[in-house]
């Protein structure tokens, strides 16, 4: 064994570098209580600390952090979306994704392959070809391509027409991306605590106090914390959490899950979407194939999974690629993903005066990370939603101005 080695697990001063300050008591106040110790509120808490000087901030995570769906996620990073407003949100993230593991020093892993989504009709092949041309509007990089130039981007599709659906086409987005989605949440979080962010896990906020319209505190499982303002950011748990604070919102929480198989050699570059067989696959760093599926067709607050799901997406995910008969699944899982019903995230204000709102992340959260940190902090900080939040206010569904993302929002739901 070499000597360093040894050296380092005989030492008594375990010589690791801690990358989190030591856990503390609550202060009985902060300036910024974020409820949500995931990527979104961790990333929050860094553009706080970091663009807007914030000084006493504490970050409230019931279990450990970034246990939720940030752990849970299938890293597709991506900004193909269908609507102007979906692209330019999506199109800063993937720019701010792009250059994160220097920004906060911290290799996340980011790695760029291309993403396509199969058509398999005519009438996906119209929708591809509107995506694409939006998309270009807007200087994001995505195109509608034949049989030919799907067979060559991905060589090991079964791209003959003897299938139940053959390949027609697909849109093509040169940028989609995968990451390290827990190294993304970590380096947040070490970036904030380094700017004296407070991070509490096993904190579970369990009351809101309003006062006059305005919240003033939230109750805790280790007690009351006064505070100035409020950033909800819980994902799976948003109406729960929404309804401790007097305000219903329109969302419903449904699973998602997701598997992953036995480590291959590297063999799949892109990553691979289909509506129609319900089915998406990418290969990560490890070389596992991570593959997922639509949402569970019934409301639950719970992650587990199910045989159905597995049985359900290999018969599919079969169809497009044959090889995969001969690999095993080694992990199953689920999240819970709160659904928006036009398939965008809500952020900014709400009725309660200082408590902000992150929720609405569905199935599509884990590349809006970036840039929903970004964009929330400004909108705390100013009390105010920046231009590019204002089209997925919460009081879109009152006023009939909804985001419809159902197409773009990932695979079929
Ligand atoms: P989370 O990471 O869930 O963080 C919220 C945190 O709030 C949790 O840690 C939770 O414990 C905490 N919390 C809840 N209630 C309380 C409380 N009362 N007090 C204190 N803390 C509380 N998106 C993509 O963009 N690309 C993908 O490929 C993709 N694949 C997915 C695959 C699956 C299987 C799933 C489930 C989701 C996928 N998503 C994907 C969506 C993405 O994971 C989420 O939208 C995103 O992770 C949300 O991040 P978050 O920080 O808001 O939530
Ligand atoms: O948002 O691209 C996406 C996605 C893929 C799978 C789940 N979400």
């Amino acid at each position: 064994m070499p000597f360093g080695l040894l050296k380092y697990g005989l030492s008594k001063t375990y010589p690791a570098r801690r990358q989190f300050p030591a856990p503390t008591d609550l202060k009985p106040s902060y300036d910024i209580v974020i409820i949500g110790g995931g990527g979104h509120g961790l990333a929050a808490a860094y553009y706080l600390a970091r663009d807007w000087g914030a000084k006493s901030i504490a970050v409230l995570e019931r279990g450990y952090l970034a246990g939720g769906n940030t752990a849970r996620n299938t890293t597709i990073i991506r900004s193909n979306y269908l609507t102007p407003e979906g692209v330019k949100f999506y199109d800063e993230s993937v720019r701010l994704y792009q250059d994160l593991s220097t920004d906060f020093d911290y290799n996340i892993l980011y790695s760029e392959r291309g993403h396509l989504t199969l058509a398999h009709t005519d009438s996906a092949m119209r929708t591809m070809r509107w995506r694409a041309e939006v998309n270009k509007h807007y200087g994001v990089r995505s195109e509608l391509v034949h049989a030919d130039d799907v067979a060559r981007l991905c060589p090991q599709l079964d791209m003959g027409d003897h299938v139940r659906y053959p390949i027609l086409g697909a849109l093509y987005h040169e940028p989609g991306a995968i990451a390290r989605h827990d190294a993304v949440a970590w380096g947040y979080g070490v970036g904030a605590a380094r700017m004296g962010v407070e991070i509490h896990q096993k904190t579970e906020v369990t009351g809101i106090v309003v006062e006059d319209g305005r919240v003033v505190a939230v109750e805790t499982n280790r007690g009351r914390v006064a505070c100035g303002k409020v950033l909800q950011a819980v994902a799976g748990s948003s109406s729960r959490v929404a309804k401790l604070a007097g305000f219903k919102l329109p969302i419903r929480t449904i699973p998602l899950q997701a598997c992953v198989s036995e480590p291959l050699k590297p063999c799949l570059d892109p990553i691979i979407v289909s509506g129609s067989l319900h089915v998406y696959i990418s290969q990560s760093a490890r070389g596992e194939m991570v593959m997922g599926g639509s949402t569970d067709p019934y409301g639950l607050y719970a992650t587990r999974s199910t045989l159905d799901f597995k049985e359900g997406l290999m018969a599919h995910m079969l169809e497009l690629f044959p090889f995969l008969g001969e690999v095993h699944v080694l992990r199953q899982w689920a999240g819970m993903a709160d659904m928006t019903p036009d398939f965008s995230p809500v952020m900014g204000l709400t009725p309660v005066r200082n408590y902000y709102i992150d929720a609405g992340w569905g199935t599509w959260g884990f590349k809006a990370t970036p840039v929903s940190g970004k964009r929330m902090a400004e909108t705390v900080a100013n009390d105010n939603a920046p231009a590019l939040l204002e089209p997925f206010r919460l009081d879109r569904f009152r006023t009939f101005a909804q985001v419809g993302e159902k197409g773009a929002a990932s695979v079929g739901h």
